[in-house]
């Protein structure tokens, strides 16, 4: 049985609230916490309010999710707030990754979106951008743990691939020829057992987060 221990050596003993109402994140989180033996229960399965996401930054926002979480279940909590940061559009969406899709989660109508805007700044290939994720681990008593990754790419259009979720299969890492939507979602979260990065933003930043606040027990 493995625990979850921040560095001052506080554990974990019972459940984690995974403060996230997004299915997709939902899966990966999961299963990067699977091999912990972290129980972990999502704010959805809990009946959780949903805050709003007010703050101007990714790590902002991930805490203030974290927060409303652990105070809500009276348990630690762990939100992550991530999203696409195009440079030819000056970093968007960035933290209003979501609200592209619009209130039906219309992905397809966010990648447009981005294509769309793209072609009205006269932006040509290659569309440099990175995927960033904020972790945030919050304990009802006021501790919290922050964690970010990273990772970059270029985006193609048309979109590729029908795997993951949200603006994967417009986003080709940098130096892989298969976009994150053309990958089963092991191998774009997958923590490589020798201590090499990780691929994805979100398991990189899982990675810093193991290191600092995870322990084989
Ligand atoms: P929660 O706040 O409930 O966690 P959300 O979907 O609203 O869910 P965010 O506010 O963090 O989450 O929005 C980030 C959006 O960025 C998310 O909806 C995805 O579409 C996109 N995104 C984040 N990580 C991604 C990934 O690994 N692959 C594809 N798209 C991603």
């Amino acid at each position: 049985m493995s625990s979850l221990q921040i560095m001052s050596f506080r554990q974990i003993a019972g459940r984690l609230v995974i403060a996230t109402q997004n299915p997709g994140k939902l899966w990966e989180l999961r299963q990067l916490l699977a091999p912990h033996g972290v129980d972990a229960v999502a704010a959805g399965e809990l009946g959780l309010p949903e805050p709003e996401e007010t703050a101007p930054t990714f790590a902002g926002n991930a805490l203030l999710k974290a927060r409303a979480a652990a105070s809500a279940a009276d348990l630690p909590a762990f939100a992550d707030d991530s999203g696409l940061c195009v440079d030819a559009l000056g970093g968007a969406p960035g933290v209003h990754s979501a609200r592209w899709a619009g209130d039906q989660r219309d992905f397809g109508a966010a990648i447009k979106r981005v294509e769309r805007e793209l072609q009205e700044r006269g932006a040509t290939p290659p569309f440099t951008a990175y995927f960033l994720c904020a972790l945030a681990l919050a304990w009802p008593d006021g501790h919290v743990e922050q964690f970010e990754g990273r990772v970059d790419g270029v985006l193609v259009f048309p979109p590729r691939g029908t795997k993951g979720f949200g603006y994967d299969p417009i986003f080709l890492p940098d130096g892989l020829d298969r976009t994150f939507g053309e990958m089963m979602s092991a191998e774009k979260h997958a923590l490589p057992g020798d201590g090499s990065r990780a691929l994805s933003h979100r398991a990189r930043a899982f990675q810093a987060l193991a290191r600092a606040c995870l322990r084989e027990g």
